[in-house]
């Protein structure tokens, strides 16, 4: 047989086969993941302009708002740090959080939760999350933004 000709040997297959499958299931449950988890995938809720951000419109008052039964918060992420400085929710109940930068591109991590998006001057990030257990979530910031990057920390208060 020429030695240039490759045969892929029966349990190379079964592997092949196996490997591809493995893929396939993955992709099952990403589908599935993305469908119960919507909330968690960072979608864009429009531009801002950068520079007035901290001047005008929804995020030159950062705050947390309640409608209805729900929460919507408006996040300055800044270098560095976040406003408001302090996000009290209660828990159980569906926390809109819309977020831009003034300056830098930021992370907004929430520890112990998949909330975890990108932050871009220019852009609001929406992502949403029902905190089920009371406590303080701590917010990291994880996309370096310059000296004061590891220490760019805030928080979350989840009341009973
Ligand atoms: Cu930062």
């Amino acid at each position: 047989m020429d030695e240039n000709v490759h045969v892929i040997e029966r349990y190379e297959r079964a592997w092949i086969v196996f490997g591809l499958g493995m893929i396939a299931v993955f992709i099952v449950l990403i589908g599935y993941l993305m469908i119960a988890n919507r909330g968690t995938i960072p979608i864009s809720a429009g531009r801002v302009d950068a520079t007035q951000v901290r001047s005008a419109g929804d995020f030159a008052n950062p705050r947390v708002e309640q409608v209805g039964n729900e929460y919507v918060v408006y996040v300055q992420a800044f270098a560095f740090g976040y406003l408001p400085t302090e996000i009290r929710v209660k828990a159980g109940r569906k926390v809109t959080f819309n977020i831009t930068s003034p300056d830098a591109q930021h992370g907004f991590q929430i520890e112990r939760t998949n909330i975890n998006p990108q932050v871009i001057p220019g852009e609001v990030v929406q992502v949403s999350h029902v905190f089920r257990t009371p406590g303080e979530y701590r917010i990291i910031c994880n996309e370096y933004c310059g000296i004061g990057h590891a220490n760019m920390v805030s928080k979350i208060i989840v009341e009973p």
